[in-house]
């Protein structure tokens, strides 16, 4: 028995030199002191000893047990030592070395420009109305005053889906849903993606964005459309700009107007910017024509109203000197990072 004992305290001494984690010391405990463990088992075999036997080996196991459990740990507080000491000299930071820099966005010029309009006309007292991209030949043509096979349809390439169901090319189909739901007065700008069958060049895209205006009340007149375009181009191109109106011929306005404004760059002497014309061409308008406003159920003898269309591209290509309308929609970084500073 005494051999047994001291065989037992040999082979965990030999192998607490050779265990080198936490898992390995635990499982030599239970192997040798657990419940079921050799030591353990020693004890249950003693009542075949004699009287005098049975109390002086029940002590050495004792002791042999006091002896290990305290050399088990410290063993063990000797591998957690060294298991931190490893895991300091992995996890060493060098706090001189250079940070990684942060490269913060900035929105996209289309979205700048839009934000800001949107924000001029909600102080002027408008409000904004989106609508569905995929319209009606009703809403998209023939609410507004351009009835199958008028001439005008055809200078706007669309994208049809069926022989009723397109693409909008404009807009304006926003404005007529407003105006069926609506009571006069209404101040609504329309802003949002419009779709026609261009190719791509320079200054054409299938899609792009317009942003179209609508004042119905009693008693609009064009100086109430002049006044309102008059501070949006100030607003956009700086204090001291100053518009114009040319006579022009849209289906859905009667009187009609484009309206120029004087060029930003020269002042109006004329420059490369404006192509030596001092004027640069910014957006159509007019009143809206009576047979519009009577296909809403709204009575042209008592109300009349103004309305304005304009490319959003166009306008931002007119105020940053940008020449190609492809740059907005390839998202190329070191175009879009030009406008970092451009936020108001
Ligand atoms: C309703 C009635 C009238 C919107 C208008 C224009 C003139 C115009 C073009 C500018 C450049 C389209 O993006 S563009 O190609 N638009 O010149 N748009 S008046 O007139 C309306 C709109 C809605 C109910």
């Amino acid at each position: 028995m005494r051999e047994k004992i001291f065989a037992i305290r040999a082979a965990v001494e030999e192998k607490l030199t050779t265990a080198t984690t936490m898992e390995q010391l635990e499982e030599l405990r239970v192997a040798y002191l657990g419940k079921k463990g050799e030591l353990t088992s020693l004890l249950r075999g003693m009542g075949a000893l004699s009287a005098e036997e049975r109390p002086i080996m029940g002590q050495l196991v004792n002791e042999v047990r006091a002896l290990l459990e305290s050399e088990i740990q410290t063993r063990s507080e000797q591998l957690k030592k060294e298991q931190m000491q490893a895991q300091l000299q992995n996890e060493k930071i060098d706090v001189t070395m250079p940070g990684t820099r942060q490269t913060v966005g900035n929105r996209h010029p289309l979205t700048i420009a839009l934000d800001e309009i949107k924000d001029l006309f909600i102080s002027m007292g408008f409000s904004i109305a989106e609508g569905p991209e995929i319209e009606t030949d009703y809403y998209n043509f023939e609410a507004l005053n351009l009835p199958p096979n008028h001439p005008a349809r055809d200078t706007q390439d669309t994208f049809y889906i069926t022989d009723n169901i397109l693409l909008r090319t404009q807009t304006s189909p926003m404005q007529v849903r407003v105006m069926e739901k609506q009571e006069p007065p209404i101040r609504v700008i329309a802003p949002g993606r419009v779709f026609r069958a261009d190719e791509v060049d320079a200054t054409h895209s299938p899609v792009f964005h317009q942003i179209e205006g609508l004042v119905v009340d009693k008693g609009i007149t064009m100086g109430d459309l002049k006044g309102t375009l008059d501070i949006f181009a100030k607003k956009m191109f700086g204090p001291e700009c100053k518009t114009r109106f040319r006579p022009h011929h849209f289906p859905f306005t009667e009187p009609s107007a484009e309206m120029d404004v004087s060029c930003f760059s020269c002042g109006g002497k004329g420059c490369r910017v404006c192509k030596d014309e001092g004027w640069i061409e910014v957006l159509g308008c007019g009143m809206v024509h009576p047979k519009v406003l009577q296909n809403c159920n709204i009575d042209p003898e008592v109300y009349s109203g103004f309305a304005f269309g304009m490319g959003l591209e166009r306008i931002v290509m007119t105020r940053y000197g940008v020449t190609d309308l492809r740059l907005f929609f390839e998202n190329d970084i070191r175009f879009l990072n030009q406008f970092k500073g451009v936020e108001k």
